[in-house]
């Protein structure tokens, strides 16, 4: 052999090698067996078109959803206009103890449930060819954001390529074969709405419309389906291009014969055009938006619509790498890797596969205005999907937008921003009808792309429990003060984000009653999805001066007050929020050495429940912190104590934060292990079914079912174990667990503006450097040591420990 064979031969087996090195990646998913269950699948989006692939050989389905299709129309804000004039009475029960009664008075503050985000349909690509196939591949990479799919067929290989790009609004497939004209398929389209498909000059078309639905609770109704000329349209097309081989099409079916390479082009558009504007009267013209985005694409070829798409995404997804040090695990598909790890096995790429991949989910789902993403992000394939995948506002909503900021994805933030705005709209009219408060506006438990303020509970028949919650004015206000402290985006805080702010504080100052004692309380109050028991034994959730509410009121006027000294308005106003603030019903500590969820030290029906909302003021809000209230923050660490680990998705991504926050490195690393614990497929019957919270095989969050918050939540988390900050401190490294002891991070965002690179080695912060976005002061904190550091605008400083 001579010498350049022999170099050719070892740079050969060292990209083997580095292949398999990589494929234990911190950036793809992969699998050797197409999808069986949705929870198998992966998906794609660009913030508005979702597709899910499953990868089949003899049939390859995906299914498509647009984040604009929802069942309804804009909502009668108007809907009970009279409710409010029973709070007077609840709150008379409520002086006079009378728990039970207040609970039946609650009921009449109810309206309509929301609606339900829909499917959009399945496409379906079936092959002539049909047997076992070899060498079976699918990943996902999410460096990249495409998806790909191998395998052999009688010594033939086939493979697909799939995108979907956010500039050129579309989804791309690429389908070739390894022998001359192996491709024969079908191609075919069908949804669970009311539509239609037909294929003209090859190209197919589905069309639809999205039911008109007065969803009774999550169920769907006989008349789900019937409708009229009302409700949003869709529009579907599809097209193929081939360079061999002939392309045909029957009434509903493209059929593909004979051909080595086809692309298959699809476009959606809906008719949705805004919240308050109907979409069958004054929608958009979805065929001729459709018709536009796929003829623009059509002309470009297949590498361009790649290029830009990459270029698109990983201008977001570069700007944040983590890095954990040396790992040790085996190269094995995701679902394999996933068990093993579950099984308490070292892989920390897959804990940072787990945090990019939130980035990820962040990234595809979340970028278009006043439509964010919802319980399922945008991949949706019931049509009665659990909990309606509509926006829970008692937490799960919010967790979608916890690693928004901070993981440098500010821009993403802007759909949940934009859908308060629409929120302040409808919830001007709710602050009036159900709670007699005509400044400000409210909004309670649920909403949906209508922007639906009102509390659900289809008008007295359901739980107060849940149904009867009208602080997510006070929660949702916190998330402009966010964008505004990490972007420093002061025109954005002037224009749009200081008057919803404003608008949430002048609701609560004037919903609040005083106590008995003097303090300021909100009466009627329930503790998000949590009931008491009361001395006597009553079990009930309507009761006077929750914890929750006074934590959430507390951040908002906080905020807000915080937000008009930056723009140097309202002093007035301010003055009225400060008063308030220094009489609200101080925190209870309660006979556990807990922080008492209800006024009185009452216990709970379920100690163990999943919400904390109690500790609100912990994470996400900062109030309560272990320098700056250590009572409190120790009480919040019984709290969690007594609650135990053991709970659904969303809420362990939640708790992981309050550890983070806790500075409890390890307990916050225990839980996020156990976040990542293997769960099965839903439908999967197996002998000892691995279930309760914790993540799918194509890790999607298993609440169970799948709902997307606790994805983004313990994606938030890992940020928050390497970077605290507020207005005035960057915290550095608060909660390191032992596990992680060498890394180094770049591209985290910290409150004033910044970012930070760092790497540090046996827990120790070796290299550190700051950059700002608009100039400022912070002080940079590690351990016991502190550093008060000036930057100018664009200035970046290295700082050695
Ligand atoms: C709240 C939670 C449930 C679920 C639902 C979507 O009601 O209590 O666990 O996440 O939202």
């Amino acid at each position: 052999m001579n010498s350049a064979i022999i170099k050719t031969f070892f740079i050969l087996l060292l990209t083997s090698c580095y292949t398999n090195i990589s494929a234990q990646s911190k950036n793809v998913l992969w699998y050797n067996k197409p999808a069986e269950f949705f929870e198998e699948s992966l998906v794609l989006g660009n913030g508005k078109l979702g597709a899910t692939v499953f990868g089949g050989v003899n049939s390859d389905k995906i299914y498509l959803n647009d984040i604009t299709l929802w069942s309804g129309e804009p909502v009668n804000a108007n809907m009970n206009p009279e409710a409010y004039k029973n709070i007077p009475a609840i709150r008379e029960a409520l002086q006079n103890e009378n728990y039970k009664l207040a609970e039946e008075l609650n009921k009449k503050i109810q309206g309509k449930n929301s609606e339900s985000y829909a499917p959009l349909g399945t496409l379906e690509i079936s092959n002539f060819e049909k047997g076992k196939a070899t060498n079976y591949y699918r990943e996902l990479d999410i460096s990249n954001a495409t998806s790909k799919v191998s395998y052999e067929l009688d010594g033939v290989k086939f493979t697909r390529e799939y995108f979907v790009s956010a500039p050129d609004q579309i989804m791309v497939i690429k389908l070739t074969s390894s022998q001359k004209e192996a491709l024969n398929f079908d191609i075919n389209l069908r949804s669970l709405l009311k539509s239609n498909v037909e294929v003209r000059n090859n190209t197919m078309m589905m069309n639809g419309v999205a039911p008109i639905h007065e969803n009774a609770g999550y169920t769907v109704l006989p008349k789900y389906l019937e409708v009229k000329e009302r409700g949003t349209k869709f529009t579907t097309l599809l097209q193929v291009k081939n360079t061999d081989g002939k392309v045909t099409s029957s009434n509903a079916t493209i059929t593909v014969k004979n051909a080595s390479e086809v692309f298959i082009y699809v476009s959606v558009a809906t008719s949705f055009n805004g919240f308050d504007k109907n979409p069958a009267t004054e929608g958009i013209d979805d065929v001729a938006m459709a018709l536009q985005n796929l003829n623009k694409a059509f002309v470009k070829p297949f590498d361009r619509l790649k290029e830009n798409h990459v270029a698109d995404y990983q201008k977001f997804y570069n700007r944040v790498s983590l890095d954990l040090g040396k790992t040790t695990a085996p190269d094995l598909a995701t679902d394999e890797r996933l068990l093993r790890y579950s099984d308490g096995k070292e892989d920390k790429n897959l804990e940072i596969l787990y945090f990019n991949y939130g980035r990820y989910l962040l990234i595809s789902s979340s970028r278009t205005l006043g439509v964010p993403a919802n319980l399922q992000g945008i991949w949706n394939p019931h049509l009665s999907p659990p909990w309606s995948s509509n926006y829970t506002m008692n937490i799960n909503v919010e967790e979608n937008y916890w690693l928004a900021e901070n993981t440098n994805l500010s821009e993403m933030h802007l759909p949940l921003l934009s859908f308060i705005k629409n929120l302040s709209v409808t919830g001007k009219v709710t602050a009036k009808t159900f709670y007699g408060v005509n400044q400000g506006w409210a909004a309670a438990h649920n909403s949906d792309i209508w922007a639906m303020t009102n509390p659900v509970g289809q008008f007295g028949k359901e739980d107060p429990m849940w149904a009867c919650w009208p602080l997510a004015g006070a929660w949702l206000s916190t998330h402009i003060w966010e964008h505004y402290v990490f972007t420093q985006d002061a025109v954005y805080l002037k224009k749009e984000g200081y008057p919803l702010m404003k608008g949430a504080a002048e609701f609560y100052l004037n919903w609040m009653i005083t106590d008995k004692k003097g303090n300021l309380i909100t009466s009627p109050s329930t503790s998000p999805e949590n009931q008491y028991i009361t001395p006597d034994g009553f079990v009930g959730a309507t009761m006077y001066g929750g914890t929750a509410d006074l934590a959430m009121i507390r951040e908002c006027f906080d905020k807000t007050i915080k937000a008009s000294k930056v723009l140097n308005t309202d002093a007035e106003f301010r003055e009225k929020l400060e008063k308030a603030l220094a009489k609200l019903y101080p925190y209870q500590i309660g006979k556990k050495g807990n922080l008492q969820e209800w006024y009185f030290d009452w216990d709970d029906k379920d100690p163990k429940h999943r919400h904390q909302s109690q500790l609100f003021g912990l994470f996400p809000g900062n109030h309560i912190t272990p320098l700056k209230t250590p009572d409190l923050a120790e009480a919040s660490k019984k709290t969690l104590e007594i609650k135990g680990d053991e709970t659904t998705g969303w809420s362990k991504g939640w708790r992981i934060n309050l550890w983070a926050r806790l500075w409890d490195g390890n307990r916050a690393y225990k839980m996020y292990r156990e976040l990542l614990r293997y769960v099965d497929p839903d439908g999967k019957k197996t002998q000892t079914p691995r279930r309760g919270g914790g993540t799918y095989p194509n890790l999607f969050d298993a609440h169970p079912p799948f709902q997307i918050d606790g994805n983004f939540g313990g994606a938030a988390a890992v940020a928050e174990m390497l970077l605290q900050s507020d207005e005035n401190e960057i915290r550095l490294l608060p909660a390191l667990p032992d596990a992680w002891e060498t890394g180094s991070v770049k591209g985290l965002c910290a409150r004033g503006g910044f970012e930070i690179e760092m790497e540090w080695n046996n827990k120790n912060i070796t290299v550190l450097t700051i950059s700002s976005k608009n100039g400022g002061k912070t002080a940079l904190v590690y351990r016991n040591k502190k550093q008060e550091v000036v930057l100018k605008k664009g200035q970046k400083l290295e700082i050695s420990w």
